[in-house]
């Protein structure tokens, strides 16, 4: 990495990389004022890390020096910055506060996203109120989204994570190409009351289209063909395959192809997620986006959230060489964010080559992994606390429940709390010895026992508190990572925006797949043509 600051921040490594965390908190009473941002109902306290303020400034100063400040302008402006796929990346253009015109190769963007929101709340409402009903004249009660990667992941989790502003509908996500999962589909689901929206951007992927066929075949077998148009919808930009797969065009809503998969939920691809919480809600979590998007355009690098996070992400990932890093939301709601930000991190991030198409040097995209909190602490916070590696966490929680009447909260909250105090400050010897001798036990006892008592601490976290987990919320807290992305995306030097790597899979997918009815198979190498061969050996 050629930039002056990396070498800096390299130097101001190697200074403090003995020093722990309570070590600055010692020298500075103010830490937790200067190492923490209040915006809007988020508190983010970010000051239990191996850092200072003179390591945050360079790590803002390396921000200016990759370009961040026009990159972002780039970025909102819709400049095709997803430069592998010749395409802008405009999901932000979905939740503006208030809309201003955004021009995409001479055209502005703006009225036709619009025209289509309409649509979609239009339909929402008409489904939601029974107005809309299936080919038996009943109203809809279930809504099967049918999609899969960003078709699939962000609707599911929103919808999961706003579960108490959910109305009478009952949603289900089906993805992969598994015909088991589909089967057990297919018991709970009425063909007279059973809506499916088909997700797919391309209208290509193998998993969507066989799904799709499969419960077309089945509610085919209870329902005549002028049926489909009252119980199968789709969402997707290649119109001319929708319509050849039988979905008339008012059945249709269109997305564009500056969106990308992981960052869809904004748009149609949120169709399901509307039809669940309804429109206002919807509207709500778009505006709750929109006004993060705002804060990460124009806060100052050293008051911006999404830059200051994705520092520290840097800072661990290049500086310290830690290759994981836990997401653990304090709420059974968001159960599913870390799966969806696995997607949205690790896919934009996971790249290899540098924007010049060289190799890079250096690490990029860490590691996502996460659970619930408190289940992750009677799971894998045994590693987090004792194991061998480094894993710095974020820890997202709220600080008011949506339910009231129960005694749960102030225990959660406990938990949310003493997790990252007892990852930074661990449990010295001295406390441990005492522990023990209280407990009545032998000096023998106490020396057998000491080492695998202690914890070492010095664990860095980030703690993101949210007032209430409301849509507007939900919408502001997966905007921050969005930038978060974008941010390390530049500093890092990569695209974030294509997925090239999850390309190959698909395609030896389709050649095996061809095979399989094919006796002659040795042009695969020698270990997936015995796999081959044993899996006919079931087939046949
Ligand atoms: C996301 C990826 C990928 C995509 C799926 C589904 O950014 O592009 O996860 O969303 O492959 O694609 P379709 O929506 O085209 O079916």
């Amino acid at each position: 990495m050629s930039l002056k600051s990396w070498k800096l921040l390299e130097s101001n490594f190697q200074k403090n990389a003995q020093k722990k965390i309570s070590d600055y908190f010692s020298e500075d009473a103010d830490r937790v004022k200067k190492l923490s941002l209040q915006w809007e109902s988020f508190y983010v306290d970010y000051s239990k890390n191996l850092l200072d303020q003179e390591t945050l400034d360079l790590l803002t100063t390396m921000a200016e020096e990759s370009g961040l400040n026009q990159a972002i302008k780039a970025y909102f402006e819709g400049k095709k910055i997803n430069e592998t796929e010749d395409r802008a990346v405009l999901h932000t253009a979905l939740r503006q506060l208030s809309p201003s015109s955004i021009m995409v190769d001479g055209q502005d963007i703006t009225p036709k996203i619009e025209e289509v929101k309409k649509q979609m709340y239009d339909f929402a409402d008409r489904v939601i109120s029974g107005k809309w009903k299936g080919h038996t004249g009943k109203p809809i009660d279930h809504v099967v989204n049918i999609g899969i990667g960003g078709s699939d992941l962000g609707p599911a989790m929103v919808t999961e994570a706003l579960e108490f502003y959910s109305n009478n509908l009952q949603l289900t996500f089906v993805s992969n190409v598994e015909g088991d999962h589909v089967e057990e589909m297919i018991k709970k689901i009425n063909p007279e009351t059973t809506l499916f929206v088909i997700v797919s951007k391309t209208f290509t992927t193998q998993e969507t289209l066989s799904n799709t066929n499969t419960f077309r075949k089945w509610f085919l077998n209870h329902a005549p063909e002028s049926a489909i148009s009252n119980h199968f919808i789709a969402v997707s930009t290649n119109l001319e395959k929708v319509t050849e797969f039988g979905i008339s065009a008012e059945n249709i809503f269109p997305m564009n192809d500056w969106v990308g998969g992981r960052f869809s939920l904004w748009s149609t691809v949120g169709l399901s997620i509307c039809l669940a919480i309804g429109p206002k809600n919807f509207e709500d979590l778009l505006q709750g986006a929109g006004k993060m998007d705002q804060h990460f355009r124009k806060a100052n690098f050293k008051e911006n959230l999404p830059v200051i996070l994705a520092l520290i992400t840097v800072w661990y990932n290049n500086f310290w060489e830690v290759e994981t890093e836990a997401i653990i939301p304090y709420s059974q709601y968001l159960r599913n964010l870390p799966a969806y930000l696995q997607q949205a991190i690790m896919e934009s991030n996971g790249k290899g080559v540098d924007r010049n198409g060289k190799a890079v040097d250096y690490q990029t995209g860490n590691i996502i992994w996460g659970a619930s909190g408190t289940n992750a602490q009677h799971a894998f916070f045994q590693l987090m606390h004792q194991g061998t590696k480094m894993i710095p966490a974020d820890f997202i929680g709220f600080a008011k429940p949506l339910h009231k009447g129960n005694d749960h909260q102030d225990k959660l909250m406990s938990n949310f709390f003493a997790q990252t105090q007892a990852l930074m400050q661990g449990k010295s010897a001295e406390t441990v010895k005492e522990e023990l001798t209280q407990q009545g036990k032998s000096p023998e006892q106490i020396e057998a026992l000491l080492p695998f008592k202690v914890f070492e601490g010095n664990r860095p976290s980030n703690t993101l508190f949210i007032e209430q987990l409301t849509p507007a919320n939900l919408g502001s807290l997966i905007a921050l990572y969005e930038h978060r992305i974008f941010v390390q995306g530049i500093i890092w030097n990569i695209f974030s925006y294509d997925q090239w790597g999850v390309e190959l899979g698909k395609q030896l997918a389709n050649n095996i797949l061809k095979d399989f009815d094919k006796s002659q198979m040795d042009h695969h190498d020698p270990s997936t043509q015995g796999l081959i061969g044993y899996y006919k050996k079931f087939r046949d």
